[in-house]
């Protein structure tokens, strides 16, 4: 019998396809000392999830899923059908996996307990972020945090497991429902993209090791209500405009965020009259967004303090966010006022 020993094809014949999302996990289980397994299958869970909802987001022109649900959400927003599907699809994909213990999501006025006697893992999520864009084909986004329990598993959940600051991440990420579909996460050893290959039903990496830019000349933020600002932010962005920098704002926060990651940008809800504490929630918005840009190299702060140590004390509790490009947020900071933000 002969046998001979592999070697990598060189005919360029058939490209490589990459690594995909499932194999990367398994290959940085090990960056965890006491890892054991479940941290990455609780990722591969949201995974799934996001892909379900990638189909479902697809063909929402085409089934009966566009459109409100005829509800409001604890927010007093407006849910779409997709808000409610999404909602459903990740709790599922959650509960099934067996990590996770507890669930915060922006669709649900109360913490979920998943009664898992075995989770150590709390998720809080935004199943599907800027959900007035759906039924006009604009790009939406899936946001997530992952915490560890602080209290011993299988004992009843307590208010310090859910309430814990953003430092206390142990993974983030989002998912872009966009001209592409990215999964983008960090477990606090840099970011990584990952593009669906829709007819293989994978997830392969495609931006390794993202950084972003320190500055760049990209601002975005919802002129609309510029006069409901401080001062200081108004001037600021006057100030973009003296140099010419370009307006991007599209109203999902994922890709706004996203674009702004990669290109080199700022992000900016700020207190306004209409909502003093901003719009943004803390959760399940800022804090998953928060330690990716910090991972990345950016920044993100309410206009006092860095959001990943702002101390929650409510669930669907509203910060301030400027985010983006460390440069850019460190000018809009001096502009501003900063006495005048509020996370109260
Ligand atoms: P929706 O999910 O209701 O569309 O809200 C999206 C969002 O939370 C965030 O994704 C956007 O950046 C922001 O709100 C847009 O808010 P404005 O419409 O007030 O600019």
């Amino acid at each position: 019998m002969k046998i001979s020993s592999y070697q990598p094809d060189q005919s360029g014949l058939a490209y490589s396809v990459g690594t995909t999302l499932d194999r990367f996990i398994k290959l940085k289980q090990s960056d965890f000392p006491f890892a054991s397994g479940e941290l990455s299958q609780l990722l591969r869970d949201i995974a799934l999830a996001s892909k379900i909802v990638n189909r479902e987001t697809n063909r929402a022109g085409l089934s009966n899923i566009g459109g409100a649900f005829g509800q409001t959400n604890v927010q007093g927003e407006e849910q779409q059908k997709l808000d409610v599907i999404a909602n459903i699809r990740f709790i599922r994909a959650l509960s099934k996996g067996g990590e996770v213990c507890a669930i915060v999501s922006e669709e649900e006025d109360a913490v979920i307990d998943l009664n898992n006697k075995s989770g150590k893992y709390v998720v809080a999520i935004d199943p599907l972020d800027g959900s007035s864009n759906i039924d006009v084909n604009i790009s939406i986004g899936t946001i997530f945090s992952i915490y560890r329990r602080k209290t011993p598993v299988g004992s009843p959940i307590r208010e310090e497991d859910i309430m814990q600051q953003g430092t206390e991440q142990v993974a983030s990420g989002y998912v872009l429902y966009g001209s592409s579909t990215m999964l983008v996460y960090t477990t606090g050893f840099g970011v990584n993209g990952f593009t669906y290959e829709q007819s293989l039903g994978e997830f392969f990496l495609s931006h390794p090791m993202i950084k972003a830019p320190e500055s760049g000349s990209i601002y975005s933020i919802n002129e609309g209500t510029q006069e409901d600002w401080n001062p200081g932010i108004k001037e600021y962005i006057d100030n973009c405009k003296v140099k010419k920098f370009s307006a991007r704002y599209i109203g999902s926060l994922v890709a706004d965020f996203h674009r702004n990651l990669l290109k080199g940008g700022i992000y900016i809800y700020p207190a306004t009259k209409k909502n003093p504490n901003g719009k943004l929630r803390l959760m399940y918005e800022a804090n998953a967004l928060a330690f990716i840009a910090e991972q990345a190299g950016a920044v993100a702060t309410d206009g006092n303090k860095r959001i990943l140590e702002i101390q929650p004390t409510s669930l669907h509790q509203r910060t301030p966010l400027l985010i983006g490009s460390k440069n850019m947020v460190a000018e809009a900071l001096q502009f501003s006022n900063k006495t005048e933000f509020s996370t109260n």
